[in-house]
């Protein structure tokens, strides 16, 4: 019958249309949810006396640098990396877990820093 098959087709249609609506409002809601990428932080700069930025962020699998730019001696100690003591060059080390890392100047104890390691999609761990 005709009109069974019209009828079939605009309900076909119908949810079609309700299928690409759904689809693309949760694209758009996805792309508003998001504060977009993150500031990712390769480089942090070791000053008298602090960390720069205090708080570096960057994804599992990137390697951070530190770069000494003050004129006094500092290290980077955190819980599974340790740099020497030392004026100018750099440090790196490579982040593969996500969480948050502490570390510290233990010359100045109040050199504090810390670095969020983020799963490489950009969710939180
Ligand atoms: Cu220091």
């Amino acid at each position: 019958m005709p009109s069974m098959t019209t009828t079939r087709y605009l309900r076909l249609t119908a949810v079609l249309v309700t299928v690409l609506v759904l689809t693309g409002c949760g694209v758009a809601a996805r792309f508003a949810g998001q504060p977009g990428p993150a500031a990712a932080t390769s480089t942090v700069r070791v000053v008298d006396n602090g960390f720069e930025p205090a708080d570096a962020e960057i994804a599992a699998g990137d390697t951070l640098t530190w770069t000494w730019q003050g004129d006094n001696d500092h290290n980077v100690v955190g819980d599974g990396f340790s740099s020497p003591v030392q004026r100018d060059g750099t440090f790196e080390h490579r982040f593969t877990t996500p969480g948050t890392y502490p570390y510290r100047c233990t010359l100045h104890g109040w050199m504090q820093g810390t670095v969020t390691v983020v799963a490489p999609d950009g969710a939180e761990a």
